[in-house]
């Protein structure tokens, strides 16, 4: 073993938010900059001897050298036993699902989700807890607080594991065992969905497109989807794991997955179409000529939830990050439930999972869960619809609009404007908090505000608070306006508007989106002074 010192401060200029490490790849392959993280993570886990972790990633630039280097590291700190997926693969929900299934204590999850990769892309790293979750605030603190303060780390002479190679070997005293990365996480999707149902659905015909990206969800769309579920060969694309994503920019969105909504609104369409991100925690849903909404997403499986096997005994309660549409809110309302309110961030969901008070999570950006793992889950959310689809017999589209006729609607969007100055940026927000107690009561278009303030959330199990989790201005109709900065953008800041509008008349379902937003689109520039402020004319992307 050698003790080598160093001095990196791997954190620096990172903005707050992001579980874990997020930086650019070029960053990451400075001498001693991973080492520095892991070394942290190490020390704050303490005594790992005979403990099992759990380490994998999406199979970007730098996954494989990082997970060589993990292993040295952990055997150096006298760790029991590595599960690596096979290659270094493993999406987040299936690191989330390995660790829950074999008891770990923990697990390293490497990946920079639905950045960009490539040797000039991005790289990241986190930590995940006992319960499969990322790690919460106070031991992703402790890590941070190693990090500055640590002057050396402890690492194996080794040489490099086979990971292509199933199988149990040593690194000195520490066991590695290189798993097939699919089979646990395949195995319970079985348990959760009626896999006979959608079989059944693509023995008569049924026609889908799930797009990969060319990132970590491919494998395990192809083993399930085509083998399990025996959709034809040719149903899921881009489904080879690629180091740079084939130049994919895989955050599924209509923007970044442009290709497969055209497919959806053109002549050959097929009737269901999907998507997910670089690390296989978020998902897009597409029907034909409908890319359904994030936050209608969630309401809909969550009306519909007790048609998956997983879910017959029905749901305990709803959560859902607060800029996500309050769609979910009423459906949690007409089935007696609670909907909880978070901020964004999955790691906030995890307390109400493991106290058994929701049952389905989601946020407005991709992403869908259940109390099934700790992680945002893309496939999962893609066999959910699939299992709605062949219980019902109805198409996407009936299955939305038929929520709207009962529900109503929430219009809904996200602006996003990407690597502005990052002053510029924080003086917006700050001069925006100075102005929130003014906005109580006012008029503005055709709304009057009910409530203006930086969102502050209690956790009902720990009383665990956080502060200034994004800006929002609440109308009398429930009518909203969010802001909030990014955590998880490498360049700059990144600004993110959110906006929502509930329509309950039958006649007004089908407006465009950004139309049924405009007053509040103007209202939002009004009181921000966003566009003036960043010098950007346009968001940088519009979802
Ligand atoms: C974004 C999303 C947030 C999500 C986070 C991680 O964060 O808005 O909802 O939880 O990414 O997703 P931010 O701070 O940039 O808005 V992923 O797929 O990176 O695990
Ligand atoms: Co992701």
């Amino acid at each position: 073993m050698t003790i080598q010192t160093i001095a990196t401060t791997p954190f620096a200029g990172q903005r707050p938010g992001t579980s874990g490490l997020r930086k650019k790849v070029t960053e990451f392959r400075q001498a001693g900059y991973l080492e520095n993280f892991v070394e942290a993570i190490f020390l704050t886990l303490g005594d790992c001897s005979g403990q099992t972790l759990v380490l994998g990633g999406d199979g970007r630039f730098f996954n494989r050298a990082a997970i060589q280097t993990i292993l040295r590291m952990a055997a150096a700190h006298k760790v029991g036993k590595v599960l690596v997926g096979r290659g270094g693969i493993l999406s987040t929900p299936a690191v989330s699902c390995v660790i829950r299934k074999h008891g770990a204590h923990g697990g390293i999850v490497l990946s920079a989700s639905h950045n960009p990769g490539g040797p000039d892309g991005d790289f990241g790293i986190k930590y995940n807890i006992a319960n499969g979750g990322p790690a919460p605030e106070k031991i992703t603190e402790a890590i941070h607080a190693h990090t500055t303060t640590l002057a050396e780390y402890h690492i194996s002479d080794a040489g490099p594991v086979d990971l292509d190679q199933l199988g149990t070997v040593q690194i000195e005293g520490m066991q590695v065992e290189v798993i097939d990365p699919v089979a646990d996480y395949a195995e319970m999707m079985g348990r959760l969905f009626d896999f006979d149902a959608i079989r059944a659905l693509f023995a008569r015909g049924f026609t889908m497109r799930f797009d990969g990206m060319s990132a970590v969800s491919g494998p395990y769309a192809k083993a399930i989807i085509e083998g399990m579920l025996g959709a034809p060969a040719g149903t899921v694309i881009n489904f080879e794991p690629l180091e740079d994503f084939g130049g994919h920019h895989p955050d599924p969105n209509p923007v970044n997955a442009a290709e497969l909504v055209a497919l959806m609104n053109g002549p050959d369409a097929p009737e269901f179409g999907a998507a997910s991100d670089g690390d296989a925690d978020r998902n897009m849903i597409v029907g034909r000529n409908l890319a359904v909404s994030p936050s209608d997403s969630l309401a809909i499986i969550a009306a519909n939830a007790t048609l998956a096997p997983g879910y017959r005994a029905g749901l305990k309660g709803i959560a859902r990050s607060m800029p996500t549409s309050q769609a979910a809110d009423r459906v949690a309302a007409s089935l007696g439930i609670s909907c909880f309110e978070t901020p964004t961030g999955w790691k906030y969901f995890g307390n109400l999972l493991d106290a058994g008070l929701a049952t389905l999570c989601g946020e407005e950006s991709y992403g869908t869960g259940s109390d099934h793992i700790r992680e945002k889950d893309g496939l999962w959310a893609v066999l959910f619809w699939l299992n709605l689809v062949a219980a019902t017999g109805k198409s996407v589209n009936q299955l939305v609009h038929e929520h709207w006729a009962r529900f109503g609607r929430n219009y809904y969007s996200r602006h996003d404007y990407e690597a502005v100055d990052s002053d510029a940026a924080d003086q917006m927000m700050q001069a925006l908090r100075g102005k929130l107690e003014g906005l109580a009561g006012q008029a503005m278009e055709n709304f009057r505000v009910r409530q203006a303030d930086d969102f502050v959330y209690t956790d009902p199990v720990d009383g665990s608070v956080a502060t200034r989790q994004g800006i929002r201005i609440i109308m009398t109709d429930g009518s909203r306006i969010v802001l909030r900065l990014s955590g998880t953008g490498t360049e700059g800041a990144t600004v993110r508007l959110y906006l929502e509008r509930y329509e309950a008349d039958p006649a007004r379902l089908d407006m465009d989106t950004q139309e049924a937003l405009a007053p509040l689109i103007a209202i939002a520039e009004q009181v921000s002074g966003l566009k003036q402020r960043t010098g950007r004319q346009e968001p940088s992307v519009v979802t």
